[in-house]
């Protein structure tokens, strides 16, 4: 559905581009605000949640949104950007795969005079100037709540407690978040000892994979936690579990970060034991925002998301459907 819809809006962007020439200078005053946005990719369930909260956000607020999947690339993202600014949108938003290479498209996009509106990730720069917010969660506390779930889980033992850590994509906020918030928690006791940790890129296939190298290495008695920095990744290692015969949950604790429905589900069946909130639907936040940019207002240079924890201590009747 988002990848038929991103195909239209693509055709549609194609069709305006070479249909006006290069800008939009013969535009009415009044006309729609347009918005470029880049997406870094569909790796995930959370992503693709995101795309759509971003694009029926934006047809909800009448914004005409030049909607780009880069698919994994920053390569693509900057090739996006620019053609963002030879059609002279009025803002420029975009999710960014890693953290750093962004500042001579930005200074790019700063020297046309277009506003960008950073989303979900972060990016690395000693120029603050190059954008006019960034809308983020706060992926540290996310790893140091997943960090504080273990500290509560294991409080009367002091035998060690090892971890295998599925880690998300390279270089990318969310990964750095939630990697050095964990160890921010659990370095203050010495019996926590991630055995493991390795980049899966946040995608299923991944987990999947790594999670079969590390039961031929390690047998699935030495390992006491699975911390994965997301449920895609999650559900991967649980199919392992499964055809390992190890029962999620219970041999191994789990701890998962994104809470799609499914991931709740496996919550409530005891399959899971943790997992932290991240939340993709910021597409009528972003709409506010860069409405609020295009009237010339001032806005806060750092927006975060709201965010919770559901584990196995919470009431499960207070969880609201996901929708995703
Ligand atoms: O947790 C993961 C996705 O950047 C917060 O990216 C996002 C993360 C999300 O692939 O599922």
């Amino acid at each position: 559905m988002v990848r038929s819809l991103h195909v239209f809006l693509t055709i549609l962007f194609l069709a305006v581009f070479l249909g006006c020439g290069t800008s939009r200078d013969n535009e009415p005053e009044d006309s729609p605000i347009v918005l470029g946005y880049s997406q870094l990719g569909d790796e995930s369930a959370w992503r693709t949640q995101n795309s759509r909260s971003i694009i029926s956000a934006a047809q909800d607020a009448g914004i005409k949104i030049m909607f780009e999947d880069a698919m994994q690339n920053p390569e693509n993202q900057i090739k996006a950007i620019r053609s963002f600014i030879a059609y002279k949108v009025d803002v420029i938003a975009f999710s960014p795969l890693v953290e750093t290479g962004w500042d001579t498209v930005l200074g790019e996009a700063r020297a046309a005079g277009i506003p960008v509106i950073i989303v979900d990730r972060m990016i690395d720069t000693a120029d603050p100037g190059l954008y006019r917010t960034a809308i983020t969660s706060d992926f540290d506390l996310e790893g140091r709540r997943a960090g504080e779930f273990l500290v509560e889980k294991f409080q009367d033992t002091d035998d060690p407690v090892r971890i295998v850590e599925l880690v998300g994509t390279a270089e990318s906020t969310p990964a750095i978040g939630r990697y050095e918030g964990f160890r921010e928690v659990i370095s203050a006791d010495p019996k926590f000892e991630v055995i493991f940790s390795e980049d899966g890129d946040f995608m299923l296939s991944k987990g999947r994979e790594i999670m079969q190298r590390v039961l031929s290495l390690y047998d699935p008695e030495d390992i006491d936690v699975l911390y994965s920095h997301n449920d895609d990744m999650t559900f991967g290692a649980i199919e392992v579990m499964h055809e390992a015969g190890i029962v999620p949950g219970r041999d191994i604790v789990i701890i998962s970060v994104d809470a799609t429905q499914r991931i709740i589900n496996y919550l409530k069946e005891g399959a899971v034991n943790c997992v932290i909130e991240c939340n993709p639907n910021s597409g009528p936040l972003v709409m506010d925002i860069a409405g609020r940019i295009a009237a010339g207002e001032e806005v806060p240079k750092h927006i975060s998301i709201q965010e919770t924890v559901f584990d196995e201590y919470t009431d499960f009747s207070t969880i609201a459907d996901r929708g995703y």
